[in-house]
């Protein structure tokens, strides 16, 4: 099907492909195609919030099977500035990552980051987290600064409502982040390039409702459930999520916002979502841990000074396969060589590329529901 552009028909730049469906849970696999090649979905996007995935070349993020990456407006508009990455060609070009990216809209960050933030229907004012100067985003800017970007996928600039949030603001809150949507849309004008909704309405299923409605109606080419995974209790995040998806179209991609960890990611695929993205296994490996199908492992811990495995049998990843071990890397950490921390990320991060294949394969196979429950049976969440 076409789309209607400034008077012209083109073909949409991302479109989803339904591979299989399981039926007890609405688990879906995918494909998502982009003008910077496909990826096949669930997927995990690794973070490089300043046009680099911290400490990860793009060849090794190519090697680890990432078909997608995430970057943030909010970072690249207050430094080097949109400016400077057109002059450059455009993101791919300047951060050589010839596969597909997502930029997050800066509508989260600013809330999170910024300092002495002001909300009107316009946009936000903010003090840069950087140096302290006065900037301005909006709907318009940020689709602007998402252009020059050059980013296949778009997010819509939205407010997260915080957790907890009366009704009132709630509603507020959403509202206006509908309107920000439209604006967003009528802005979006380049062809190749698709704007993504965001789903909001805090943990109040009327609003959610309500939202998902409106963003349907503007036929965009994806969704994301944004405002979960913000301090609210697991069960409550797993209802809101699967009452959300419930509420999007069949045939476009789904993406949970800034989730995360291996057991949210399953419950997050067994609710629907195609997409996930955190800073998460990236983050932890420069804290000096490991990722497992059993929970993370604590590279200082003592208990790994005499241990010559490597992280993980069987692992596939760079560190994995090379044989480095867990007595090498533990030695590394608490000597403060930085390829201890690299090796950590890759493995991390290949851990979760290598989670949600294997998560799609169950679900071609008709055989999720035991893999989740096998891997659920097997983590532990909270393991120091
Ligand atoms: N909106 C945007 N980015 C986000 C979120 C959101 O609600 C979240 C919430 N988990 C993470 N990143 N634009
Ligand atoms: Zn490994």
């Amino acid at each position: 099907y076409l789309h209607r552009l400034g008077g012209r028909f083109l073909a949409p730049a991302i479109t989803y492909e339904l591979i299989a469906k399981d039926e007890r849970t609405g688990a879906r696999a995918g494909i998502i195609h982009t003008p910077h090649g496909s990826f096949e979905t669930p997927i995990f996007m690794p973070v490089g919030t300043q046009a680099s995935v911290k400490g990860v070349s793009p060849d090794e993020l190519k090697d680890l099977g990432a078909g997608i990456i995430l970057s943030n407006t909010y970072h690249l508009f207050l430094r080097p500035g949109m400016e400077l990455i057109r002059e450059a060609g455009g993101l791919h070009k300047f951060m050589h990552w010839d596969r597909a990216i997502l930029t997050d809209s800066g509508g989260f960050q600013v809330f999170s980051l910024g300092d002495l933030r002001k909300i009107t229907e316009e946009g936000v004012t903010f003090r840069s987290h950087i140096d302290g100067s006065k900037k301005f985003l909006s709907p318009e800017v940020s689709m602007q600064v998402q252009m020059c970007l050059g980013s296949d996928i778009v997010m819509a600039f939205d407010e997260c409502v915080p957790y907890p949030a009366d009704y009132e603001y709630a509603k507020r809150s959403t509202e206006r982040t509908q309107r920000w949507a439209e604006r967003c849309q009528r802005a979006m004008t380049a062809p190749q390039q698709g704007l993504f909704g965001i789903v909001q309405g805090g943990m109040y299923k009327d609003l959610r409702r309500w939202h998902a409605a409106r963003l349907v109606e503007m036929d965009l080419p994806g969704y994301a459930v944004g405002g979960l995974s913000v301090g609210e209790p697991p069960e409550l995040m797993y209802e809101m999520l699967s009452y959300s998806t419930s509420l999007l179209p069949e045939h476009k991609p789904r993406y949970l916002m800034g989730v995360g960890t291996p057991d949210h990611l399953v419950e997050g695929v067994a609710r629907g979502i195609d997409m996930f993205d955190c800073v998460y296994p990236t983050r932890v490996a420069r804290n000096g841990m490991a990722m497992t199908w059993t929970g993370r492992l604590v590279m200082k811990n003592a208990n790994l000074e005499h241990d010559h495995r490597v992280i993980e049998e069987g692992c596939g990843c760079y560190a994995c396969r090379n044989g480095y071990t867990r007595a090498y890397i533990r030695h590394l950490v608490r000597a403060g060589e930085i390829f201890g921390l690299r090796l950590l990320s890759l493995h991390n991060l290949y851990f979760l590329e290598e989670f949600v294949r294997r998560m799609r394969a169950a679900i071609i196979e008709g055989r999720f529901e035991s893999f989740r429950s096998e891997f659920l049976a097997g983590y532990d969440p909270h393991r120091k």
